[in-house]
């Protein structure tokens, strides 16, 4: 964050229709009971806090194709998203969002691309969700979001928010990832996306791997978006992930990401998603979450 008197805009979206499993509809409530707002009080932040409002939808109601699960529900909310985001983006606020799956990244960033001339994304994640329905193996949106915030895939995705990307994928990177699937290494490669997987974390070190990444999606850009999914992190560390994929970041090395995030001042909004209180242990995962938000924001250990 830029300004430390920006006044914090959490934004909570409880959509879990872009994934196979249900329940992060759960999720920004999960993360609110674990202490949000005082943390937020703590570090002595202006917020406000709001949800997206959308009606209970059938959960067996498939509306389209198997190729874009629920793509009409994904749509509504999506661009009832887009249009908070942005709002909130042209009145100089930091949104805070609170997901729901990872499909709700496509509302939050086409909101965003409306605000800012160009965009960086850091994208925290287990996958690289740069499937589009040519490539996708489970129809899932939450595994295309990527994919769309870059302009490809379903024009109905593609065109929320209501302007063509402006995003250059070489200001766009990956962290964390340990699962992607043959199309969207493609992907990568083609567009020239930086991506470093664990392998890259466990041989260069976190440190260097955020320096980097901070670099680059920062360079040239006039804002800079946190895209974090929690199934970044280790299963044996944050268990509420319906996705868990072994060898993921570790307590230290998510709070360092978040440490030097905060000291770059970088960060125009943030994201959090895919946490499901169903699958926690507890509240655990909710708990690191508040923690990694908070590192973020500011808190220091000494
Ligand atoms: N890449 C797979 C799996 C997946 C993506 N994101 C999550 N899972 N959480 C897909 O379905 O696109
Ligand atoms: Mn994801
Ligand atoms: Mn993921």
């Amino acid at each position: 964050m830029k300004n430390p008197n920006t006044p914090v805009s959490i934004l909570t979206v409880p959509f879990d229709l872009g994934a196979s499993q249900r329940g992060t509809r759960q999720g920004p409530e999960a993360i609110l009971k674990a202490g949000l707002v005082n943390k937020l009080h703590a570090l002595q932040m202006k917020h406000t806090l709001q949800e997206i409002h959308f009606p209970p939808f059938i959960e067996e109601s498939n509306s389209s194709s198997p190729l874009l699960k629920h793509l009409n529900e994904n749509i509504m909310v999506h661009s009832k998203l887009a249009d908070e985001v942005y709002r909130l983006s042209k009145h100089g606020a930091f949104p805070l969002i609170l997901g729901g799956d990872h499909s709700i990244a496509i509302g939050t960033i086409s909101g965003l691309r409306k605000h800012h001339q160009s965009l960086g994304i850091i994208w925290m994640d287990a996958h690289s969700d740069l499937n589009t329905p040519l490539t996708t193996p489970s129809g899932n949106i939450h595994g295309m979001s990527l994919a769309v915030n870059l302009g490809m895939g379903d024009p109905k995705l593609t065109s929320i928010g209501g302007m063509k990307s402006s995003i250059n994928p070489k200001n766009v990177v990956i962290v964390g990832a340990r699962s992607i699937d043959y199309g969207e290494r493609e992907f990568i490669r083609r567009e020239g996306i930086t991506c470093y997987t664990m392998h890259d974390i466990d041989k260069l070190g976190m440190a260097y791997v955020m320096q980097e990444a901070i670099r680059i999606s920062s360079s040239g850009t006039d804002g800079v978006h946190l895209s974090f999914d929690i199934d970044s992190m280790d299963p044996q560390i944050a268990p509420a992930t319906g996705t868990p994929v072994p060898g993921g970041l570790s307590y230290r090395e998510a709070h360092l990401a978040m440490e030097m995030l905060y000291e770059s001042s970088i960060l125009t909004s943030a994201e959090i998603v895919e946490n499901n209180p169903m699958f926690d242990d507890g509240e655990r995962s909710s708990e690191l979450l508040v923690g990694l938000i908070g590192s973020l924001l500011g808190e220091r250990i000494l």
